[in-house]
C-alpha cells in the first residue's frame, strides 16, 4: 500500500521530503547558517538542506573541526537566539559533545544534527565509525545517542515509516525536537539516517510565527500579590536598584521591559558577571556588573554603601562559585536582606514578563539617582595606565576602557578562557548590534571557544555594516598563547569569509592560568615561534606592542584594517602584572591556606 492509496492522490502529491521539511522547520527557527563538517553519511543532509542559488535552503559554513562547529553553533544561539551544527555520525558528532555540554550549561537552544546509517544498514554488517572492540559479536549504533543523552539533552533518531504506506512523521518529529530546544533554552541531539533524507514525510503546517509554538501562557498564579509585595517595598525604598542575571539573555521582551521600567522609575541596574555584556554599561543608570570585591567601579560603592532595596532577576537558581564572588562573601547582594528574587519558573520567562508588565501599570514617583562618576581601575602602577607603562594584564583593561571610551563604535568583546577572561570583567561595554559586546562561556569555562566564536560575531558585524556601512563595530578577541594555539586552525575561516577581527595575544609562553609547578605540561609555547609569519600566512596583519601607547596606536590601526588584525603583547607571568581581580583571587586563596600576611592583607582589604 502508498500514502496515494492511504490518503488520496492530492495528499500524496503534497508530500516533501524530509529534508525539505527540516529545511523548512530550520528556517521557521530562524537559522539561515548551519556550522559543521561533512562526512558520508551526512552526504545526503548535506545535499538536502545546502543553499541553492534562489536562496533557498539552509548555508552551510565549513568549521576546521566538528568541536569548532559546535561552538561556533553556540555562538549562533547566543546572538541569533538559536544555533545549528552538522555533522556525520559518531566520529564526527562525538568531537561535539564538549560543545554540548557547554550549551547545557550556559543555556543555550543548540540543533546537534548528525547523519546516521540508513535503516536499511542497521542490524547487517558492523558499520564503519562505530565504536567496535575486536572480540565483539556484535555493533552498538547508538553510542552518539547514549553519549548526548548522558549529559542530559533530548536525543532521538529520527525513524522513517515502518510499513510501506503507513505515515512518516519524522518531519514532525524534527519539528517537536527543535520546538523544544527553543522553549527550554537547551541543546538536542538529532541523528538522521541517511536513507530518510530523501523519504517523504507528512506535511507539517508550522505555526504562524514563534510566538505562536504554543509554549502557554504564565501559569504561575499570584503576580498581583508579587506587584504589590514589590510596590510597597519600593515605597519604603530611597535607593533600590535591579540586579539582572544571565537568564535574561534570550529573551529580548522581557529585558526592554525592565529597561523601560528602570528609565520610568529611575533605578539603576547591575548586572551579574555571567550576564556582562547585555546592557549598555556607558547608560547612566547603569552599575556596571557587580560581583563583590572583584568589582572597581564607582558602581560597587553605590551598592555597598546606597542601596536599601535589591530586585533580583534571572539569575541562576543555584550559586555559582564565580559569579558569587567565589564565596569570599564580599558579595554584598548575595546576603542582602531587603531582597526580591525573581528567579523566573515558566517557560520563556512568561512569569516574570507578567510581573514586569503589572509594575509597568502603577503610578509610582520617580527615585533620585544622579550618574556616577567614573572611576579609574587599580592598574597596579597608579591609577592610569601611563603612555610609557608596559602593557600587560595589570593595564589592559583599563588601556581599552580607554580606547572605547573615545571611541563610539562598540567593540564586542571575546576573551578566551585563561588570564584574559579574568582581566575581561574590568571591561567597560558599549551595547552592541548583536546584543551582545562581551560573550564568553563563563560558566561552563571550556578554553578554546573565542576563534570559533568571533567568527560568528565577525561574520554577523559583517552582514550589518553591509546592510549600514556606518555601524562600525569591530569583533575584539583577548586571548592567551595556550588559549590562542588551541584553535588557531580556524583563522583559516576569517581569510575566508573576508571578515574583519582584532586579536590581542597575551604572550607570555606559558599556560599561566592555574599553573601550579613548572612541569613541562604549562609550557604551551617556544620562545622561537614567530606569530607574525603565522598571521601573514591567512594575509593578516600584525605587530608587537609592548607600550600602552604602542597598543592604543596600533588598536587604533587594527579598526581601520580588514581581515585578521594581531596585536601581541609580551606578557609576564609575575603577580604584579595580574588583573587585579587573579590578584585578589591569589590573595584569597593565600589567606584561605592560612599565610598570615595575606590573612592581614586580605582582612584589610574586605573590612
Ligand atoms: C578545554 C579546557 N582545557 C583546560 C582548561 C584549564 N585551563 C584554564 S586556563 C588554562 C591556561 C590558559 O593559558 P593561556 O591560554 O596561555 O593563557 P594565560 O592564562 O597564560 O594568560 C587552562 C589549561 C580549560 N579551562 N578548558
Amino acid at each position: 500500500m502508498s500514502y496515494e492509496m492511504n490518503f488520496g492522490h492530492s495528499y500524496s502529491e503534497e508530500l516533501p521530503t524530509l529534508g525539505e521539511s527540516m529545511s523548512e522547520v530550520i528556517r521557521f527557527f530562524g537559522g539561515q547558517y548551519i556550522y559543521g563538517v561533512g562526512g558520508d553519511f551526512a552526504a545526503n543532509l548535506i545535499a538536502a538542506l545546502d543553499a541553492d542559488e534562489q536562496g533557498g535552503g539552509i548555508k552551510i559554513h565549513p568549521s576546521s573541526n566538528e568541536m569548532h562547529a559546535g561552538f561556533s553553533a553556540c555562538a549562533q544561539a547566543e546572538i541569533d537566539g538559536m544555533g545549528f551544527c552538522l555533522t556525520t555520525y559518531m566520529v564526527g558528532s562525538l568531537p561535539c559533545t564538549s560543545a554540548a555540554a557547554l550549551a547545557v550549561t550556559e543555556s543555550l537552544p543548540v540543533v546537534f544534527i548528525s547523519g546516521a546509517p540508513a535503516e536499511s544498514e542497521v542490524n547487517q554488517v558492523a558499520i564503519h565509525h562505530t565504536i567496535h572492540p575486536n572480540a565483539s559479536w556484535k555493533t552498538d549504533y547508538d553510542n552518539a545517542l547514549e553519549a548526548f543523552s548522558a549529559l542530559g539533552m533530548r536525543v532521538e533518531r529520527l525513524q522513517g515509516q515502518r510499513v510501506e504506506g503507513h505515515p512518516n512523521i519524522a518531519g514532525q518529529r524534527f519539528y517537536q525536537i527543535v520546538a523544544e530546544a527553543y522553549k527550554n533554552k537547551q541543546p538536542v541531539f538529532i541523528e538522521v539516517p541517511r536513507d530518510q533524507v530523501f523519504a517523504k514525510t507528512q506535511p507539517i503546517k508550522l505555526p504562524s510565527s514563534l510566538e505562536n509554538i504554543c509554549c502557554g501562557s504564565n501559569i504561575l498564579a499570584g503576580t498581583e500579590l508579587i506587584v504589590e509585595n514589590i510596590l510597597s517595598k519600593l515605597e519604603q525604598a530611597k535607593a533600590p536598584m535591579l540586579y539582572l542575571g544571565d537568564r535574561l539573555k534570550h529573551n529580548e521582551a522581557l529585558k526592554s521591559l525592565i529597561i523601560t521600567f528602570a528609565q520610568r522609575f529611575n533605578i539603576p541596574y547591575a548586572t551579574t558577571w555571567f550576564a556582562k555584556g547585555l546592557f549598555d554599561e556607558y547608560a547612566p543608570l547603569c552599575l556596571g556588573t557587580y560581583n563583590g570585591i572583584f568589582t572597581q567601579t564607582a558602581g560597587r560603592t553605590y551598592i555597598e554603601q546606597q542601596v536599601d532595596y535589591v530586585i533580583d532577576v534571572a539569575t541562576s537558581i543555584l550559586p555559582q562559585d564565580s559569579n558569587i564572588a567565589f564565596a569570599t562573601g564580599t558579595h554584598k547582594i548575595e546576603n542582602f536582606d531587603n531582597k526580591t528574587l525573581l528567579k523566573g519558573g515558566s517557560l520563556l520567562e512568561k512569569d516574570l514578563i507578567a510581573i514586569f508588565e503589572g509594575l509597568l501599570t502603577r503610578d509610582i514617583s520617580a527615585f533620585v539617582f544622579e550618574p556616577l562618576a567614573e572611576k579609574a581601575l587599580n592598574t597596579g602602577t597608579g591609577t592610569l595606565a601611563a603612555g610609557n607603562d608596559d602593557v600587560d594584564f595589570n593595564n589592559l583593561a583599563q588601556t581599552l576602557n580607554d580606547l572605547q571610551a573615545q571611541d563610539e563604535s562598540p567593540y564586542v568583546y571575546l576573551p578566551e578562557v585563561g588570564n584574559s577572561y579574568f582581566a575581561s570583567y574590568s571591561l567597560k561595554v558599549r551595547q552592541s548590534i548583536l546584543g551582545r559586546s562581551w560573550l564568553t562561556n563563563p560558566w561552563y569555562g571550556a578554553m578554546g571557544t573565542a576563534l570559533p566564536y568571533a567568527r560568528v560575531v565577525a561574520q554577523r558585524l559583517k552582514l550589518y555594516a553591509e546592510q549600514t556601512p556606518e555601524i562600525k563595530e569591530r569583533a575584539v578577541v583577548i586571548i592567551g598563547d595556550g588559549g590562542f594555539h588551541f584553535q588557531l586552525n580556524e583563522l583559516i575561516h576569517f581569510l575566508k569569509d573576508q571578515t574583519d577581527v582584532t586579536i590581542i595575544y597575551m604572550r607570555n609562553n606559558v599556560f599561566h592560568l592555574g599553573k601550579s609547578g613548572d612541569g613541562a605540561i604549562y609550557h604551551c609555547n617556544d620562545k622561537e615561534f614567530d606569530v607574525h609569519s603565522l598571521v601573514k600566512a591567512y594575509q593578516g596583519h600584525s605587530k608587537t606592542c609592548t607600550s600602552v601607547s604602542e597598543f592604543k596606536d596600533y588598536f587604533k590601526m587594527c579598526k581601520q584594517q580588514s581581515g585578521i588584525s594581531l596585536i601581541e603583547v609580551p606578557a609576564k607571568p609575575v603577580e604584579e602584572r595580574q588583573s587585579n581581580e587573579l590578584k585578589l583571587l591569589n590573595l584569597y586563596i593565600k589567606s584561605q591556606n592560612g599565610q598570615v600576611e595575606a590573612m592581614q592583607a586580605w582582612k584589610k582589604l574586605t573590612e
